[in-house]
């Protein structure tokens, strides 16, 4: 095993997907160890579960997570709730290198003071996607969303402000973070559907952590 296939790109230079959103290529190499404990032990408390979305479709892929506030889909809609439906009990709390590395990538990015409130976690399994969408669950726009990729590479997909707008298409590695906010907070994105091509860490999984400001 190389470094290479660990941590792919960890010297890359940022990639610029829009004014306000770039991809930070290896930039959450520093607190790996950190994340992947903190990973086991919020999905020990808070069970990955595969949730449905207001069009009655089982998503492709599995969700908890972590902060005051969690988001949860069904069929009666998309909200953030500060209990886990699933177990009655609040979610476990939000990671100090899940912060750490979210405040300094946001700073990266040119936004400040980021004080994420929750974290999305991800888990795609081989074929599982994530559809054109907007994040537009929050209580306002301001704050940026921090994205770190663990795991399997995926293709994501960045749109614009329109569904139909045709999304440019980027890898992203383990340990890549992308950053969008600003003028670019609303742009469609999504992820195409994972290649079965196993991580040398974390096997046939990738692990997304969405970190935002919801409340
Ligand atoms: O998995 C990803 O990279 C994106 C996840 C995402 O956009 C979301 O959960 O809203
Ligand atoms: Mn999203």
């Amino acid at each position: 095993m190389s470094t290479q296939d660990l941590f792919h790109g960890a010297l890359a230079q940022p990639v610029v997907m829009g004014p306000q959103a770039v991809i930070l290529p290896g930039f959450a190499v520093p607190w790996m160890d950190r994340l992947l404990v903190a990973v086991e032990e919020i999905q020990a408390q808070a069970l990955f579960r595969q949730m449905s979305t207001p069009g009655g479709r089982r998503m492709s892929v599995s969700t908890t997570s972590c902060g005051e506030l969690g988001w949860v889909s069904s069929e009666h809609g998309y909200r953030y709730s500060p209990v886990d439906p699933h177990s009655g009990r609040p979610w476990p709390g939000l990671p100090e290198a899940f912060l750490e590395l979210a405040r300094a990538a946001a700073s990266e990015a040119g936004f400040a003071d980021f004080h994420p409130d929750t974290c999305l976690i991800n888990r795609y399994p081989p074929g599982a996607r994530m559809g054109l969408h907007q994040d537009r669950d929050e209580r306002d726009f301001s704050a940026p969303i921090v994205s770190v990729s663990l795991g399997m590479t995926a293709t994501f997909l960045f749109g614009g402000h329109r569904r139909s707008d045709r999304p440019a298409r980027a890898r992203l590695y383990h340990g890549d973070v992308v950053v969008w906010g600003g003028e670019d907070r609303l742009r469609y994105h999504g992820v195409a559907p994972l290649l079965d091509a196993p991580h040398a860490l974390l096997g046939r999984q990738r692990i997304n952590l969405t970190l935002r400001r919801a409340g």
